[in-house]
């Protein structure tokens, strides 16, 4: 693409200047920085910054660039896996355009991963210190304007810790991984003397706020700042415009004025008649706004155009969130920026890829979390209607002993506030500024108190004064009083500072069923803080649950799941959401809830499910390439475009004959047929149709899902297989997970069963390593319980079986605590069954077996206690003869 200075004086003889993101008719050049990079990790170099130093042997590097990699699949931390977090180096030799006379030169770096240092030919030009935010230096007066410059960066993402580098930069905490980098786009900009303010904090000089809309019309306040670096005054023509999305000009306003030397800003009023309003999903209808700066003789000298979304919103603490006075219930996920392999050096196409997979799921909002994204996501939001919170990386702690943030942290925290501010105020996707994640996290999990109040307050009052027109929030963890996020157990309010209030709306984090009771709380803990805070717009900010893609269970409700370790079976993560969404939708009040996380993503404290360095709890991979069953529930509640997911898709080799057979979809109903044979209609509802106890044949099975939605014909194929008997059932009772014995039996999870509590056996004062099993030489077989009165409802064919149960005492200590009958169909097979007495001490595998006559097609084993609560550990189920 060519480039000209049109009609200027000062550029007369220049006939073609190259510089290939300009387009013909702006007066700036902006040429980008991103290849012929020499890359190098390591500590602190001598003379790297010097022109003549010799990177001969570095390394060539491209941007957007890392050099971290983080996270993989398996158990193991990958060989190829760098989660060194210090210095890098870069070096670049470049040429600015040439010819250009009298022009100023900017280096911009959209973001650097965290710490930033940076040179010119030899000589300091500054520093940034922030991962997200995009930063501006003005190089003028070091760049060589023909022939060939030295531009040095120096990039630190050392992990924050008292005496770091980092120690006074947020983050100083969080469950993410901070890359480090130029990890963004890099690009020199070039301008006249004249141009539009380059150095406001990475922002694009213009800003627009509606004053008023109304059907007839918008008041449109638009300012921009123009800088002189002429060194003394000149008289110059300003025009502010805003153009449909068409092109056509729908209001403009042209001043004439002496621009005095410096940057200041520039303010009018105009007014679009009869708008067409931003409406999220259903019209995101954009205008553009356009400063352009003339010389006396009608030379632009600059121009710059922005984003103009014409919307007002409002929250309502008892009816939630209003866009253009319609309620809209923010149907939201969350996302991180990262990808493996790639880390944060990600493209263009993958946020849109990005954007993609939200739209098809059905969300009309994100929360870009915990930290400003690239502007392109902004735009992504604004132009596909997505509703976005913005916020900035202020995540777990504003200290490290406890203390309010000192002055260079709280410096840094509105330095990065304002940047986000600024360089995002033009997007009407944007419609809260959060102040920060789980500030108070810390003092939960006992690391000392939290007092991050005085800090809050700050960035509460800075984002009011950049930004009157949004209200700010905050996403909660552990508000004292209200069930936690994650509790610590001891009683930490005296310590910890109350932060829900301190912005004009608040999102709860919280895990019921995950990391903290149950999801039958979730319902009642946002009512009470609701009821608490009777005048406070309150969101869901996080809810989610890990899954992973090869762990699967038979009932997500058989056994406890361990939220930070292995396995975390795929169909929990189905469950939790189903149970989640039902607490979450009826709940007016609410002005959003924000699934965590639409992706997996990095994280190098997790060891959890079947990856390493991942936190598992996306709908989608962390590749992109999977979408979860779980990502089909939320697609059939969300989306209107038809959507038919039979359930259990990664669940291919089943333990069971006999399995309840789900699809995820928005149909009314659904027919199902298995092997050919038709199975029955279900209705769906609340997005699921269900088919209960379909029973598999052993090998291979088919089943085909089929439904009209809307009139469209839409179907679903499954293929799962059983590789044993379909007559036999091995039960491994309080587990969540399945089991391969040492002679080869497959044991499902906990399933069939009816009342009692499953879960592992690991009494307090024993170590798992030493439990001491004998008789059946599995101890694995015996390492969880289900324990109550329960019993088990076993789906067989007709016949004789023979029945062995596996039982092991955990807990109690004399013969008679605990004593219990079991009857198999009614028969009574044990008799007041002392499990402690029969094995011979605590923690002694005992297995019982006994024969049962089935003839209603089901076998009902039941646990009855006489003393103390009945349990067994494991059941084996096996047909003696046909009938
Ligand atoms: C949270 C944090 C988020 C974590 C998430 C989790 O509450 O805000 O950063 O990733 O929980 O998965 O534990």
């Amino acid at each position: 693409m060519g480039y000209r200075w049109a009609r200027d004086t000062m550029c007369a003889t220049i006939l073609l200047c190259i510089a290939p993101l300009a387009a013909a008719g702006d007066a700036r050049l902006t040429v980008p920085l991103d290849a012929g990079w020499r890359f190098k990790q390591a500590p602190d170099l001598i003379g790297v910054e010097a022109r003549a130093f010799d990177d001969a042997g570095w390394d060539s590097a491209e941007l957007p660039h890392t050099w971290n990699r983080i996270g993989n699949e398996g158990t193991e931390r990958s060989p190829l896996s760098n989660n060194v977090q210090g210095v890098g180096w870069y070096r670049l030799h470049f040429k600015p355009p040439s010819g250009v006379a009298d022009g100023r030169y900017f280096l911009q770096f959209d973001a650097v991963g965290a710490v930033a240092d940076v040179w010119l030919n030899g000589r300091y030009l500054g520093r940034h210190a922030g991962a997200f935010s995009r930063f501006r230096f003005d190089a003028s007066s070091l760049i060589k304007a023909s022939g060939d410059n030295v531009l040095v960066v120096k990039a630190d993402n050392s992990r924050p810790q008292p005496g770091a580098s980092t120690q006074d930069v947020i983050p100083l905490s969080g469950d993410f991984f901070v890359f480090g980098g130029i990890y963004r786009n890099a690009s020199l900009i070039v301008t006249r003397p004249v141009h539009v303010d380059l150095l406001d904090f990475g922002g694009p000089g213009l800003y627009t706020r509606a004053l008023r809309i109304d059907a007839t019309a918008a008041d449109v306040q638009l300012w921009g700042r123009v800088a002189n670096d002429l060194g003394r005054p000149r008289r110059i023509g300003i025009e502010f415009a805003i153009e449909d999305a068409a092109g056509r000009t729908v209001a403009s306003k042209s001043l004439k004025m002496t621009k005095a030397t410096g940057a200041a800003p520039i303010q009018v009023q105009l007014r679009v008649e009869h708008p067409r309003l931003w409406e999220g999903v259903k019209d995101p209808y954009l205008y553009r706004t356009t400063m352009t700066i003339r010389s006396q003789s009608g030379t632009v000298l600059d121009r710059v155009s922005e984003p103009l979304g014409l919307r007002t919103v409002n929250f309502d603490s008892d009816r939630g969130f209003f866009l253009n006075g319609e309620h809209l219930f923010l149907k939201g996920v969350s996302m991180h920026q990262d990808r493996p392999v790639k880390g944060w050096a990600i493209s263009r196409a993958d946020q849109r890829e990005d954007f993609d997979l939200l739209g098809d799921l059905g969300a009309n909002a994100v929360r870009l979390a915990h930290y400003q994204h690239d502007e392109y996501s902004y735009q992504l939001a604004d132009a596909r209607g997505i509703v976005a919170w913005a916020e900035i990386p202020l995540v777990n702690k504003v200290s490290f002993d406890g203390a309010p943030a000192n002055a260079a942290l709280t410096a840094n925290a509105k330095q990065q506030l304002t940047e986000l501010i600024r360089q995002n105020y033009n997007h009407p996707s944007i419609i809260v500024w959060s102040l920060g994640n789980e500030i108070d996290l810390t003092a939960t999990q006992i690391k000392g108190p939290s007092r991050p109040t005085l800090l809050l307050k700050s960035l509460n009052q800075l984002a009011k004064g950049e930004d009157p027109s949004r209200p700010t929030t905050l996403a909660d963890c552990c508000e004292v009083g209200i069930s936690p996020h994650v509790g610590s157990g001891v009683d930490d309010s005296g310590t910890r500072e109350p932060i829900v209030g301190i912005a004009d709306a608040v999102g709860y984090n919280r895990y019921f069923g995950w990391y903290t009771g149950q999801t039958s709380d979730f319902g009642a803990m946002l009512d009470e803080a609701h009821a608490h805070h009777a005048a406070l717009p309150i969101s869901v900010s996080e809810f989610g649950a890990g899954a992973a893609l090869t762990q699967h269970t038979d009932d997500a409700e058989g056994g406890p799941v361990n939220p930070h370790g292995r396995p975390h079976p795929e169909e929990y993560q189905n469950w939790y959401h189903e149970k989640s969404w039902a607490a979450l939708k009826p709940r007016e009040y609410l002005w959003g809830a924000f699934i965590w996380n639409l992706f997996d993503f990095s994280s190098d404290s997790r060891n959890e499910g079947d990856l390493t360095d991942i936190n598992e709890k996306g709908l989608v991979s962390h590749d992109r390439q999977t979408r979860k069953d779980a990502y089909y529930f939320y697609r059939a509640n969300w989306n209107t475009e038809p959507t038919l997911h039979l359930v259990g898709r990664r669940y291919i080799d089943r333990a069971y004959a006999v399995n309840d057979v789900k699809a995820y979809s928005n149909a009314s109903q659904a027919r199902l047929s298995l092997n050919g044979k038709e199975v029955g209609l279900a209705s769906c509802s609340n997005g699921t149709c269900l088919w209960p106890a379909v029973r598999l044949s052993q090998g291979r099975n088919e089943l085909v899902a089929t439904a009209q939605i809307a009139g469209v014909p839409v179907t679903d194929l499954l293929r799962w297989s059983l590789s044993h008997s379909d007559r036999v059932v091995n039960i491994k009772a309080g587990d969540i997970e399945g089991y391969a014995s040492k002679d080869g039996q497959r044991f499902g999870s906990d399933m069939y069963f009816v009342g009692g509590t499953g879960h592992g056996v690991n009494p307090p004062d024993t170590a798992q390593s030493n439990r001491i099993t004998v008789m059946a030489g599995d101890e694995r077989l015996y390492d969880s319980v289900r324990e109550g009165e329960f019993s088990y409802r076993v789906p067989v064919p007709n016949g004789r079986y023979r029945v062995t149960l596996k039982f092991e005492e955990p807990a109690a200590t004399r013969p008679g605590d605990r004593v219990f009958d079991v009857t198999a169909n009614d028969i009574l097979e044990l008799r007041e069954f002392d499990i402690l007495k029969t094995a011979g001490g605590r923690l002694k595998g005992v297995d019982r077996t006994f024969d049962a006559d089935v003839d209603n097609r089901i076998l009902v084993l039941a646990f009855r206690p006489r003393r103390g609560n009945a349990l067994v550990s494991a059941l084996s189920i096996t047909p003696l003869a046909p009938r």
